[in-house]
C-alpha cells in the first residue's frame, strides 16, 4: 500500500513534466513545417531506428492564408479554426502519422496556438487553409465558434507595448493577434476540446505557444480539462507532456517560474548563452561551462526544455539575439548541439530546418518570413539523398552524423552523473557521464593533445563525431582507454569537427 502510494505520488509529481517518451529515448526533434506524410515515413525509416524520442510538429489546426508576403511560415501562428487542416496535411494524414509514429515508439507533440486567433488586420472571407469563413473585423470565427465576446478587447484592445507590465503582456495583443479571453469557461472548453481531440488521436503532449501571454491560472484551468493519454500506446493514467513557450531572459515582469506548476518551460537563456560561449563573445570561454545549468541562472533542470535554436530565433524572430547558433554556422552549431546532448541539464529538443534565401539589409534578414520549400504554396516532399541527407532544401540537421550520433550518446548515458570535468582554463574542455560516455572539445585556436580520465572501462572506442561504428569497425578516429580509465586525445584546431565523443555502445 505504502509502495503504491509512493508510486502514485511520483506519478502525480512527474505527470506533466514527463515527456512520455519510450524508455531510454531522451531527445525530441522539431520537424518544422514538415508534412504529416513525410513525418510518418521519417518515424519509421529514421527516428525510431536512431533512438529519437519524439517529434514536435507545426500547428496542425486551420490557419489564415497570407499572400503578402507569399505564404510565410508564420501564417500557421494565426488560427482560424481547430479543424486539422493545414499545408502539412489533413486530419486523415495526421491520424496516420500519429499512429505510425507511436507504433514504432516515436511520440508526437503538437504546437498548440491557443492564446489567440489571427491578426486583427486579417480581414474577412475564406482565405484559410480549409476554406473556413472568418471575420477578423468583428472577431467572428464561426467554425469554432468564437464571437466578439470571446476576446480580451474589454480589458485591452491594443498592442503589447511594455513587457514590464504583466497585465499588458497577458491581456493585450501580441503582434496584433486577436487575444482570446481564456478566463472564460467557454473559451477554455473550446481549447480543451481541440486538445482532447488530439490526445485521443494519440499525441503525447503539447508545446504551448505564447504561454507567457496567458495567465498561468488560465492555462491550468485548460490543462485540468485534458484527458489522459490514449491507452493504446500509453499506460493508464498518463498525462500529456506540457512545455510552455515562456521567454524569460531576465529583466521583464514575467518570470518563467510562474509557470512551473503547469509543466516545463522553454529555457531561452540556454541557446543565447551557449551561442555566446561557442562564439567566444563577451570574453566567454568553454571553461566557464563547468557549472552549466542552474549554475548559470537557468530554471531547474527538471522544469527545462532546452534547445540551441528554435524556429523563431534561427531567423531573428522572438528572443536570443545574434549569438544564436544555427545550421548556417554548421561547425560551431554541431559543437553546441553536441555539448547540449552530452550534458545532463534539461530535456533536449533538436531543431530540423529548411534552407531559405537570406537577404541581410542593415543587419536584418528581410527574407525572415519565407515559408517551407514549396511549389506554388504546396509544401515540397522531404526527399532523401543516397548519402542519407535530405533534398529539396530540407536541412535535416537531425540526420547530420554528429547530431544523430549525439542523440544516441544521450540515450546511452541517460541517468549517469556529470563527471570527470577537465578544462585548460580556456576553450578546451572535457567531461564524462559516469562510466558510460566521455566527450572532449577543442574550441581554442591551437591544438589539443592531452591524457584525460574518461571514467570508462578499458577498451578501444569509436569516436561517433568523426565516424560510426559499423560491423564492429570504426569509420572515424579510434580512442584507446587504458585499464586506469585514461585515454590520450589529440584534436587539431582545424579539424572539420573539433570534438570527440565515445560511449559504452561505441566500444569496439
Ligand atoms: C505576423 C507578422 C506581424 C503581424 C502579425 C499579425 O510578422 O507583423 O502583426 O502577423 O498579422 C510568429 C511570428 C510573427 C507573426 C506571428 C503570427 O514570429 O512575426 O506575426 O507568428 O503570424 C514574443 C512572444 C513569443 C513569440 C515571439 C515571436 O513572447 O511568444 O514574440 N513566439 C511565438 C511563436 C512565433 C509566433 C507567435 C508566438 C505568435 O514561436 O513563431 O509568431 O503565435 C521580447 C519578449 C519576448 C517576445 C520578443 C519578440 O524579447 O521578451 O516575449 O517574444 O520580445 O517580441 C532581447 C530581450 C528579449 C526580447 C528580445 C526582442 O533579446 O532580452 O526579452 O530582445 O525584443
Amino acid at each position: 500500500m505504502k509502495f503504491f502510494l509512493l508510486l502514485s505520488l511520483i506519478g502525480f509529481c512527474w505527470a506533466q513534466y514527463d515527456p512520455q517518451t519510450q524508455y531510454g529515448r531522451t531527445a525530441i526533434v522539431h520537424l518544422f513545417e514538415w508534412r504529416w506524410v513525410d513525418i510518418a515515413k521519417e518515424c519509421e525509416r529514421y527516428l525510431a531506428p536512431k533512438g529519437f524520442g519524439g517529434v514536435q510538429v507545426s500547428p496542425p489546426n486551420e490557419n489564415i492564408v497570407v499572400y503578402n508576403p507569399s505564404r510565410p511560415w508564420w501564417e500557421r501562428y494565426q488560427p482560424i479554426s481547430y479543424k486539422i487542416c493545414t499545408r502539412s496535411g489533413n486530419e486523415d494524414e495526421f491520424r496516420d502519422m500519429v499512429t505510425r509514429c507511436n507504433n514504432v515508439g516515436v511520440r508526437i507533440y503538437v504546437d498548440a496556438v491557443i492564446n489567440h486567433m489571427c491578426g486583427a488586420g486579417g480581414g474577412a472571407g475564406t482565405s484559410s487553409t480549409c476554406g473556413s469563413y472568418y471575420n477578423a473585423n468583428n472577431r467572428d470565427f464561426p467554425s469554432v465558434p468564437y464571437s466578439g465576446w470571446d476576446f480580451n478587447d474589454g480589458k485591452c484592445n491594443g498592442e503589447i507595448s511594455n513587457y514590464n507590465d504583466a497585465n499588458q503582456v497577458r491581456n493585450c495583443r501580441l503582434s496584433g493577434l486577436l487575444d482570446l479571453a481564456l478566463e472564460k469557461d467557454y473559451v477554455r472548453s473550446k481549447v480543451a476540446e481541440y486538445m482532447n481531440r488530439l490526445i485521443d488521436i494519440g499525441v503525447a503532449g503539447f508545446r504551448l505557444d505564447a504561454a507567457k501571454h496567458m495567465w498561468p491560472g488560465d492555462i491550468k484551468a485548460v490543462l485540468d480539462k485534458l484527458h489522459n493519454l490514449n491507452t493504446k500506446w500509453f499506460s493508464q493514467g498518463s498525462r500529456p507532456f506540457i512545455f510552455q513557450e515562456v521567454i524569460d531572459l531576465g529583466g521583464e515582469a514575467i518570470k518563467s517560474s510562474e509557470y512551473f506548476g503547469n509543466g516545463r518551460v522553454t529555457e531561452f537563456k540556454y541557446g543565447a548563452k551557449l551561442g555566446t560561449v561557442i562564439r567566444k563573445w563577451n570574453g566567454e570561454k568553454m571553461a566557464y561551462l563547468k557549472n552549466w545549468g542552474e549554475g548559470w541562472g537557468f530554471v531547474p533542470s527538471d522544469r527545462a526544455l532546452v534547445f540551441v535554436d528554435n524556429h523563431d530565433n534561427q531567423r531573428g524572430h522572438g528572443a536570443g539575439g545574434a549569438s544564436i547558433l544555427t545550421f548556417w554556422d554548421a561547425r560551431m552549431y554541431k559543437m553546441a548541439v553536441g555539448f547540449m546532448l552530452a550534458h545532463p541539464y534539461g530535456f533536449t529538443r533538436v531543431m530540423s530546418s529548411y534552407r531559405w534565401a537570406r537577404n541581410f539589409q542593415n543587419g536584418k534578414d528581410v527574407n525572415d518570413w519565407i515559408g517551407p520549400p514549396n511549389n506554388n504554396g504546396v509544401t515540397k516532399e522531404v526527399t532523401i539523398n543516397p548519402d542519407t541527407t535530405c533534398g529539396n532544401d530540407w536541412v535535416c540537421e537531425h540526420r547530420w552524423r554528429q547530431i544523430r550520433n549525439m542523440v544516441a550518446f544521450r540515450n546511452v548515458v541517460s541517468g549517469q552523473p556529470f563527471s570527470n570535468w577537465w578544462d585548460n582554463g580556456s576553450n578546451q574542455v572535457a567531461f564524462g557521464r559516469g562510466n558510460r560516455g566521455f566527450i572532449v572539445f577543442n574550441n581554442d585556436d591551437w591544438s589539443l593533445s592531452t591524457t584525460l580520465q574518461t571514467g570508462l572501462p578499458a577498451g578501444t572506442y569509436c569516436d561517433v563525431i568523426s565516424g560510426d561504428k559499423v560491423d564492429g569497425n570504426c569509420t572515424g578516429i579510434k580512442v584507446n582507454v587504458g585499464n586506469d580509465g585514461n585515454a590520450h586525445f589529440s584534436i587539431s584546431n582545424s579539424a572539420e569537427d573539433p570534438f570527440i565523443a565515445i560511449h559504452a555502445e561505441s566500444k569496439l
